[in-house]
């Protein structure tokens, strides 16, 4: 009748398909030249560390060469290497960090 032909053929979803993003690891390289303060200081700043936290990492990536700073999603992690590398370079230190996924 008249309400079949209104009818537009469009699906509802009745469960959403929702899809959890890829997790991205932003790890830290150890070099013999950034003062470990330095270090300290990125960990706190960009990755919410407590110094306790931070001191922590840091010595690890010292002794083991690389450390995990965090995990985020591509975008984050991405601008959290942008910020780390920012501001290494500012200071004139040679801190590296890079993202693997996790
Ligand atoms: N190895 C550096 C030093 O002895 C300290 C350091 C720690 C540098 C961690 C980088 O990601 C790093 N001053």
């Amino acid at each position: 009748g008249d309400d079949d032909q209104l009818q537009t053929n469009v699906v509802v979803r009745t469960r959403p398909k929702t899809r959890r993003p890829a997790m991205y690891k932003v790890l830290m390289l150890n070099d013999d030249y950034t003062p470990m303060e330095f270090v300290v200081h990125v960990l706190e700043r960009f990755f919410s560390k407590s110094r306790d936290e931070a001191t922590n990492i840091m010595l690890n990536v010292h002794k083991r060469g690389v450390g995990v700073c965090g995990v985020f999603t591509y975008e984050v992690a991405e601008n959290k290497v942008t910020q780390v590398m920012d501001l290494a370079r500012q200071n004139q230190h040679p801190l590296q960090c890079t993202i693997e996924k996790a």
